[in-house]
């Protein structure tokens, strides 16, 4: 794969080099066209400094003190409102206010009713990237490969190969990938729907509100409301651009979805729960929202 092999790290976007230096040095060329006014006073000043006449002593202290003092009541106050915030209660290592902004977003899309994303014809698809190692670093044996699906109450419900989600009815989603990083790409996964996977756990398991997922060795986790997953454009994934997955991309079994970032699309699913409880998300828990959605 000639495809850049992504970070495994903080999923946020990132800002290139060059911004950054064309940014500061917008903000630093002397004589700037800022809009700030300069006094007459200050004309003199600079006129003098260009002619190679010294700022008198008093000038240049009481310029420096006033500047100086500028600055600090700038710092004191930010440093003031990033200690309120960090006094704030705190939930899941998130203060109140940014939490309370949080829950806001999803009460939000939790109120809108089930969209469904575009879906593009298979030609306008290709292979996607490898994106995020996180918990599947290392090969399996596929053939050995088994995901266990748990109830509510923490029992087993089933241990399944990959004979069950092959037998399941085989849809084509053709959507685009979005990835929190900026990144988005059209891709062509096939595989079974979750909503129909979860008709043989239906009864059994009856209201519950949540799923999570994790892979095998339980290095990556997300956590999913039942509403989003039961959605039919919410494929538990076997194949990409028509091939079998391979390692990297999530074999033998990943979730795919349009209506959800990446972070959420757990590749090599190992374990699936259901549950009352929010279940743990390991991009979550790193202060990214949970629901995630688009
Ligand atoms: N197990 C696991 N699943 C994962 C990740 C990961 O690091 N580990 N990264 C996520 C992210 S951030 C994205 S964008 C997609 C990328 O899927 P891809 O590698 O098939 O492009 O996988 C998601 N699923
Ligand atoms: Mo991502």
């Amino acid at each position: 794969m000639t495809e850049r092999d992504g970070t495994d790290g903080d999923p946020s976007i990132q800002i290139g080099d060059d911004a950054v230096a064309g940014d500061a040095g917008e903000s630093d060329a002397p004589g700037d066209a800022s809009g700030h006014r300069s006094t007459r006073r200050e004309l003199e000043l600079r006129a003098q400094a260009r002619s190679g006449e010294a700022i008198p002593v008093d000038e240049f202290k009481k310029r420096s003190r006033r500047s100086f003092l500028t600055g600090a009541a700038g710092v004191v106050g930010a440093g003031l409102f990033w200690r309120w915030v960090q006094n704030r209660p705190v939930d899941d290592g998130i203060p109140d206010v940014i939490r309370d902004q949080l829950e806001r977003n999803e009460a939000i899309w939790a109120a809108l009713p089930a969209r469904s994303a575009p879906e593009f014809d298979i030609e306008d698809a290709s292979p996607i990237r490898v994106n995020g190692r996180i918990g599947i670093r290392d090969e399996i044996d596929l053939a050995a490969w088994t995901v266990r699906v748990e109830g509510p109450d923490g029992e087993l419900l089933d241990e399944l190969d990959i004979s069950t989600f092959e037998a399941l009815p085989q849809r084509d989603l053709v959507i685009e990938h979005k990835c929190i990083e900026g990144w988005s790409h059209v891709t062509h996964w096939g595989g079974a729907r979750f909503s129909d996977f979860h008709e043989r756990y239906a009864d059994r398991v009856g209201d519950v509100p949540y799923v999570g997922l994790e892979t095998p060795d339980g290095g990556y986790y997300v956590g999913w409301d039942i509403d989003s997953i039961l959605h039919p454009q919410t494929l538990l994934a076997l194949r990409e651009h028509g091939e079998p997955l391979d390692q990297a991309h999530g074999a033998p079994l990943r979730l795919a979805s349009p209506n959800k970032y990446g972070i959420k699309t757990l590749k090599r699913i190992g374990v699936i729960r259901y549950t009352h409880e929010r279940p743990a998300d390991y991009w979550a828990e790193r202060s990214y929202d949970w629901y995630a959605g688009l």
